[in-house]
């Protein structure tokens, strides 16, 4: 397997389409990093984001695989879960790649029954602008190809999908690591 990849830059402006016409902002990086994968296909991916220390903080009660009694530890991180798609938009048939980044809420203190839950919901998370930020990104996994479509909310309702699965993905006690810190393994 590929991952983890590494891709990392300034949050740069985009289309100026994300928020205002799908009501999904994605935080878009410089293609550039794509120059050391030049395999990587095309597509929707799942990983995590570090934003600059000190942006966004929050503290997560738990590992992943905490069971909810408060045996877990505590700790803060800026460290989220994220949706990307790299590629040329096929529904807008862009002409430059991009990579465009949907950085999802924070995985409840509760673990896996409560991040269950969380899968479930409709909106996407809204954080306060952050360009310019650097913005640090592992990816983990691949989800599918990029589609065209025959309306935008067919590719809203997709991308709502993909967010359910890259949660669902996160969850697997091998990602705890990447996402709430490990004194076992390196993850910075
Ligand atoms: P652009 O086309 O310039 O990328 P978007 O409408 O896609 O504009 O909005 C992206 C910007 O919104 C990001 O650069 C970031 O500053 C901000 N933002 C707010 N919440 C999020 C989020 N959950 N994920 C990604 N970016 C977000
Ligand atoms: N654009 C497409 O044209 N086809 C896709 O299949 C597609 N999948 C996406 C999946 C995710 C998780 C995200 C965050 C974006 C995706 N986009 C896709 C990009 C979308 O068109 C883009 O974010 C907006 O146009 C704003 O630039
Ligand atoms: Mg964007």
């Amino acid at each position: 397997s590929p991952f983890p990849i590494k891709l990392s830059g300034p949050v740069i402006k985009g289309f100026g389409r994300g928020s205002r016409e799908l009501g999904i902002p994605t935080a878009n990086i410089p293609a550039d990093g794509l120059k050391e994968y030049p395999d990587l296909e095309s597509g929707v991916y799942y990983g995590v984001v570090a934003l600059d220390p000190g942006r966004f903080m929050y503290t997560s009660g738990e590992t992943a695989n905490g069971d909810g009694n408060g045996g877990g530890k505590k700790s803060t991180t800026t460290v989220f879960p994220a949706v990307l798609s790299i590629g040329f938009n096929p529904y807008y048939k862009n002409t430059v790649r991009s990579v465009e980044i949907h950085i999802m809420a924070p995985f409840a203190p509760n673990g896996p029954a409560e991040a269950e839950s969380q899968a479930q919901e409709k909106h996407f998370h809204k954080l306060p602008d952050f360009y310019g930020t650097n913005l640090n990104l592992l990816i983990l996994g691949y989800i599918r190809p990029e589609y065209d479509y025959v309306s935008l909310e067919a590719l809203v309702e997709d991308i709502r999908v993909d967010c359910e699965v890259a949660r669902r993905s996160l969850a697997r006690d091998a990602y705890a690591c990447y996402l709430f810190g490990d004194d076992s393994s390196s993850s910075s």
